[in-house]
This record gives C-alpha cells, structure tokens and sequence, in this order.
C-alpha cells in the first residue's frame, strides 16, 4: 500500500507539475508582449527631398522573437522638422502578429536639400510715405515649399524707417521643415517732399540681392540693366539713360 501511495502522490505531483508547465506555455503562447526589434542598415540615411516616403523603409527589417520576420508590417510614422538644416530624424513602426508595436528612429539626411533663399524685387530705397511697402520688395523660394514670401517678417535692427536715411532691417523667413533663414541689410529712406531725391536718377539691375560662393569674382557693372533719368530730375545723366514722364 505504501509504495502504490507513493506512486499515487509522484503522480499527482507529476500531473500538477504538468498542468502548472502547460499553463504556464499556454500563457506564453497565447500572451507574445514582446515588441518586434527594428533595424536600420544604415546609421545614417541619405535621402533627396524628392525620394518617396516608402522608399525610406529600403534597409529596415523587423524581426519579432516569435512572430520572426515582420518587415512586411514596417510603415514610416513620421518625420522630424530639421534638427539641423537637412537633417531630421525619422520613425519606423512595426507591428507583430499580437499587435505590439515597436518604434525606432533613424536620422535622415537630405543631400539635396539647399536652405530657403530671399530675393529682391527691386531696390530697397523707399520714401518716408511708402516704407509700408518693404515687404512687398522682399521675397523667398525653398526647394521644399516653394515660394514662401508671405512668411518673410521684418525686425527694424538700427535707426528708424520714419526718418530720412539709412536703417538696418533684419528679414527672416522659416520654411515648413523649420529652418530659419535671416538678411540683414541696410534700407534706404528717402524724405519724399525732397524732390531731388524723389526725382534722382535710377539705376536698374538684373538681380537685387545675389548669393556668392565665397572668394567669387563678382561684376556688379555687369548688373546693371538699366538707367532711367527722371525729366524732372535735377541732372540727366548719360549712360544709356531711358527716359520717363
Ligand atoms: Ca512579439
């Protein structure tokens, strides 16, 4: 009796053992709450500001401890404004088969990428009565948005746009990735009952404002377009001068 009873209470252990072991598997197998790990093959992905969303997941795989391999499932949650110009950082998201989700970021950069640039329309000489009329003359294109020169503000840094003169005025313009770009340059107020001022002489260029790789020869005769004398004026310069009422 005593050995069967011995060999009864193995057996219950051995089955509460077993019960306790498949449930234990069983809880595993139904519960997977390991997140799949993602991974970049680059550190750094070099991208142009042209190259489709999609095509920012080639070289990222996901492998999930169960599920195994679930790249299928990648998608690009999204990407960072710039940390710094052209560079941004970008999330993956993969899921497996449970639906946990794992997240990873990766830094991009954009090797095509050039910073927003201003342009002028025409000078920055302005009367005291149109200085209203700075930002008008004050443009900006981004490679990214476009033009942007309804973004482009004005901060008056030196001397003052009511008074005849020369003031410093700093423009800044920020394009939809977050760079900021800035001009500081000097704007020409002109008393307009001054008529010799307001009927002086114009000179009118090809381009306003022009970006120069440093240590370029530049030509600024050779911008000029034209010339106009203002019958009004008080002297009639000659230099293919084109005349006006
Ligand atoms: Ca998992």
């Amino acid at each position: 009796m005593k050995t069967i009873q011995k060999i009864g209470i193995a057996a219950a252990f051995a089955l509460a053992v077993g019960i306790a072991a498949g449930y234990h598997f069983f809880v595993e197998e139904k519960e997977d709450k390991t997140p799949p790990v993602i991974k970049c093959e680059f550190n750094q992905i070099k991208a142009s500001i042209e190259t489709p969303m999609e095509d920012l997941l080639l070289g990222v795989t996901a492998w999930d401890e169960r599920d195994g391999d679930v790249s299928e499932s990648l998608f690009v949650e999204g990407v960072s404004k710039f940390i710094e110009p052209g560079k941004s950082r970008v999330t993956f998201v993969a899921l497996d088969h449970s639906g946990n989700v794992a997240k990873h970021d990766c830094e991009i950069v954009y090797e095509d990428y050039t910073r927003p640039k201003f342009y002028l329309r025409d000078e920055l000489r302005f009367s005291t009565m149109g200085n209203g009329m700075i930002l008008d003359v004050v443009g900006a294109s981004d490679c990214l948005d476009g033009d942007i020169s309804n973004d482009v503000k004005m901060t008056v840094t030196g001397g003052s746009l009511y008074s005849a003169g020369i003031c410093t005025v700093q423009f800044r313009v920020t394009n939809s990735m977050g760079d900021t770009v800035y001009l500081e340059a000097p704007v020409t107020i002109f008393d307009s009952q001054q008529l010799s001022e307001a009927y002086a002489p114009e000179i009118g260029l090809k381009e306003y404002l022009v970006y120069l790789d440093k240590n370029c020869r530049f030509d600024p005769k050779g911008m000029i377009e034209n010339i106009t004398v203002h019958m009004r004026g008080e002297e009639y310069y000659a230099l293919g001068m084109e005349e006006e009422d």
